[in-house]
This record gives C-alpha cells, structure tokens and sequence, in this order.
C-alpha cells in the first residue's frame, strides 16, 4: 500500500510544446509543439485520473514548467552553425544537446496542455530559467549541483513517495527520477503516463533500463491508483 498523505505526483512538463498538436485560447486552430514527443498528449487522462486520487488521498500534485528564456543555451538557432540534435560544450552543465527553440517563457508552447488539469496542483516548479544552464531535472539543474528546491520543499512536507509521469521519458523525466531516487525517495514512474522524444534512436529504452537499475519502481496508473 502507498502512504497518500506521504505521496506527491510529480507532472513533468505536460505542456504544448511537448504535444503533437494543440489548440490556444486565441483560437489559433491547432499548432504542432516545437519540440513534439509523439503522442505525448495521451498522458494527459492518466495524470488527471492519477492526481484526483493522490489528492483525495490525502496527497499533492505538483507540476513542473520547462521555462526558458529565448535565446536559451539549450536552443540550437542561439548558436552559430548549429542545428538541433547537435551538441555544445555548457561550462556549467557539460554536454548540451540541443533542440528547437522551445518552452519560452510566457509563449503558447510553455502554457500547460489544455487537457492537464493543473487546476488540481498545489505547486508550479518552473526550471531551465538560466540562460546558460538547462535543467532537465525538476531536483537539480544540469550542472547537477544547483537545487531547485523541491527536495527541500518535499523533505519539509514529510514526503516519501515520487510518483512520476509526463514528458519526456527519455530527458525530463528520467534526470528527475534518477535524482529521486538518490535522493532517497521511494520512486515510482507510470508506464502509461510518459512518452519518449527516442533521440537519439533506442533512447526510450535505455530510459527505462537506467530508471529499473538505479531502483526506480516501473508500474502504471491502474496499479497506483489500485495501492492508494
Ligand atoms: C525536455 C528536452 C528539452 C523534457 C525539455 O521536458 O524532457 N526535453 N527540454
Ligand atoms: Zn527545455
């Protein structure tokens, strides 16, 4: 059984810029995310069906916000000659991949997906906020030593358990787990509430196989939702 009131979901990044498609309360029909993970949208249904229970349970839905500034260190088109999927040297947190400008702070693409009902979270972590740090992880930035907080803020809650879900399984996700974990966290990720960018190719799979070796718990939704 899992200790609602010693459990939070952990939403990471469920926002446009992460979808295949979108639609903005302009009423711009539907765009595409600058940084599409296919078939991220469907983890919509299990993380609001999951974040009713854990609040009823007694527990938290916290959310994390990719929230760059433009001209981001992550955003291929801020370095000359250099096309996403390339790598740069960041002095602070090692080797950059970089990716299509995307997640500006304050744009369409960095709102949440209007299917996410954020509505239901007691906090908003934004990260990536340095221009010239990313932050993968919604505990530390890249340069895996700058803290964003949230240990903190869970450890002050009483907090044990992470349940994670959201976009991507290949980045934001597994950084953020991996931290979990080592941080001492009873550390779960839900199969059916993530999606992978899988670049580069196979990147998905060796996600997970990291996330089971370092002691993560792979389950889904049904199963949480099940122990609560
Ligand atoms: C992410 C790449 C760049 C993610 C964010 O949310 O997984 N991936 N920025
Ligand atoms: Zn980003």
């Amino acid at each position: 059984m899992i200790d609602g009131t010693k459990a939070i979901l952990l939403a990471i990044d469920v926002q446009n810029d992460f979808c295949p498609a979108y639609t903005t309360v302009s009423g711009v029909p539907r765009r595409a995310g600058a940084l599409a993970v296919p078939k991220g949208d469907e983890v919509m249904e299990p993380l609001n069906r999951l974040g009713a229970r854990v609040v009823r349970a007694g527990g938290r839905l916290i959310a994390t916000q990719d929230w760059h500034p433009s001209g981001h260190i992550s955003f291929a088109a801020a370095h000359p000659e250099k096309v996403p999927g390339d790598t740069v040297w960041s002095p602070g947190g090692g080797e950059q991949v970089l990716w299509p400008d995307h997640a500006v702070q304050g744009s369409p693409g960095a709102a949440f997906h209007d299917r996410f009902e954020a509505d239901r979270a007691s906090l908003i972590l934004r990260k990536g906020f340095r221009a010239d740090l990313d932050s993968y992880s919604a505990f530390f930035e890249n340069d895996r030593k700058t803290s964003t907080g949230l240990d903190g803020l869970l450890r002050g809650l009483g907090v044990t358990t992470v349940i994670a879900g959201g976009l991507a399984t290949d980045y934001c996700v597994l950084y953020s787990v991996l931290d979990a974990v080592r941080l001492g966290y009873t550390t779960m990720v839900l199969i059916d509430a993530v999606r992978g960018v899988d670049y580069p190719e196979g990147s998905v799979e060796q996600a997970f196989r990291a996330m089971g070796e370092a002691g993560v718990i792979l389950t889904d939704s049904f199963e949480v939702e099940g122990s609560l």
